[in-house]
């Protein structure tokens, strides 16, 4: 009867480590909404596109000074994070972006349409 007991406990004890990390993986998983939180509160710099390289993942950006960079205004070819980012854009559109220092390249990490 004893050890019928210790069973049923160390099921149970089992059940809920399960539960446990199953909600801890579960917290997570990043969601579109607390993406779009993120850039929000990025600080971001207007630009307008100049030249679009798919290809190698840059584009180069009229750019006003970015603060985060302490760079002034100018027009430079930066590295995007993901040349996915560069599909929508086009020679001429006005956009927000955040840059940042990598590896001693500067690095677009979003990029979107001015509103
Ligand atoms: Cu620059």
């Amino acid at each position: 009867m004893k050890m019928k007991t210790n069973l049923l406990l160390a099921a149970g004890l089992l059940s809920l480590a399960l539960g446990t990390s199953f909600a801890a993986e579960t917290v997570s998983q990043p969601t579109p909404a607390t993406a779009t939180a993120g850039a929000a509160s990025m600080a971001m710099t207007a630009g307008e596109v100049r030249k679009v390289d798919l290809a190698q993942g840059k584009v180069t950006l009229k750019h006003e000074a970015i603060a985060n960079l302490d760079m002034p205004a100018m027009t430079m070819v930066f590295r995007v994070q993901s040349a996915d980012m560069l599909k929508n854009l086009k020679p001429g559109d006005k956009v927000q972006f955040h840059a940042e220092s990598s590896a001693g390249a500067m690095l677009v990490t979003h990029i979107e349409a001015a509103r």
